[in-house]
């Protein structure tokens, strides 16, 4: 196991690379070039220069998170195979410098999805949280409208804002996309991406849908054990891979985590390890990645990583707004540091207590 820390670069994180550097163990970066819109070519200088400005902070790089897929790809339009041609050669250039996992997802129109940023939690700290009623009340084709006055809430660090001005077009050539057709469009990709991977050793690693089950009635694909089963067989290769994110998928509790990791176990190339509180079908929030504190087992979730051999990456994944620091939600620094340490104890407290 690699563990690792998501850093969004210097002008888009309030966490610095001498911080990281500091967290016990010295994670490696998960980093990205978050201005260049999706379809478009990552120019190798930008991929150089993130490397070397990691580099030169004593730090390494050797995961993407994300490398995003333009809705033409999703939806099946002409304009995809422009920005296939543009992903393959992404792929290529990244390999040159070490890369080794590209994260990515397949959520149409939207990635991750909170009604509030800021759910107090009691303690003085806050975290990011989901309540269904909410979101049934939004009519997304009118969110860039509710971003533009201000409201506060739904404009969501997570979703990609070349993508904001354009929902009411989006949501139309979304219109007649069922699941079926969004999992043969995701083929069509991983088709024409995964032998470059294989050539050029860099592994793909969906991330699933966040919350992991249809919103807006946009279709989504990555929920549960069945729609991983259909897409891994997609592309029946160790390079179509999976970024299991235990939190993402455990706001269902039907999903069962440390089965699904001993179940997809060698097809996981990125572990996302963070808790997740649900209090009724539909509604849950964010929580420190303490088991004690949410609905999940991070004992049983690392266990299961240790049972399947996993060699591969992992990180915290959102934590809470604590002793005041001031961020992009969900990416700040101490939760996120709280959540390495845990989970490196409780890593090594497994691998001692099974040598003996
Ligand atoms: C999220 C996502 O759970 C997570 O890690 O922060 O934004 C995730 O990074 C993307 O969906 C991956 O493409
Ligand atoms: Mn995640």
């Amino acid at each position: 196991m690699k563990m690792t820390f998501r850093w969004f670069g210097s002008k888009d994180d309030s966490v610095t690379l001498e911080q990281i550097r500091q967290i016990p163990g010295s994670p490696g970066v998960v980093g990205t070039l978050p201005d260049i819109p999706a379809g478009e070519l990552w120019p190798k200088e930008r991929i150089a220069a993130l490397k070397k400005e990691i580099h030169d902070a004593g730090l390494e790089i050797e995961v993407i998170e994300s490398v995003n897929i333009h809705d033409s790809i999703k939806t099946g339009e002409p304009e995809r195979d422009r920005c296939i041609d543009n992903y393959i050669a992404t792929i290529k250039t990244l390999s040159e410098y070490g890369i080794k996992v590209i994260c990515y997802n397949f959520m149409p129109v939207f990635d991750w999805t909170r009604t509030n940023l800021y759910k107090p939690l009691g303690d003085g700290s806050t975290a990011l949280s989901y309540e269904q009623d909410e979101v049934n009340k939004i009519n997304p084709e009118n969110i860039a409208e509710t971003i533009a006055k201000g409201a506060k809430g739904y404009s969501l660090p997570g979703w990609e804002p070349s993508r904001m001005g354009r929902l009411k077009e989006l949501f139309a050539a979304y219109k007649n996309i069922t699941e079926e057709a969004l999992a043969a469009n995701l083929k069509y990709f991983l088709q024409a991406v995964i032998p470059v991977c294989e050539k050029y050793d860099v592994k793909m690693a969906i991330h699933p849908d966040d919350p992991p089950w249809g919103i807006f009635g946009l279709p989504r694909i990555v929920k549960n054990a069945a729609d991983i089963e259909r897409l891994l067989a997609l592309v029946d290769s160790p390079y179509n891979g999976l970024t299991l994110c235990s939190g993402c998928f455990g706001a269902n509790p039907q999903n069962d985590i440390p089965a699904m990791i001993r179940r997809f176990g060698k097809r996981i190339h990125f572990a996302h390890v963070r808790n997740v509180k649900v209090h009724s079908p539909g509604n849950f929030n964010e929580v420190s990645h303490l088991s004690s504190d949410g609905s999940l087992d991070l004992y049983e979730i690392m266990k299961a990583y240790y049972d399947t051999g996993f060699t591969g990456y992992m990180r915290p994944d959102h934590g809470r707004m604590i002793w005041g620091e001031e961020g992009r939600p969900g990416y700040g620094l101490y939760d996120r540091a709280l959540g390495i340490a845990y989970l490196n104890g409780l890593w090594e407290a497994i691998v001692k207590a099974n040598r003996r």
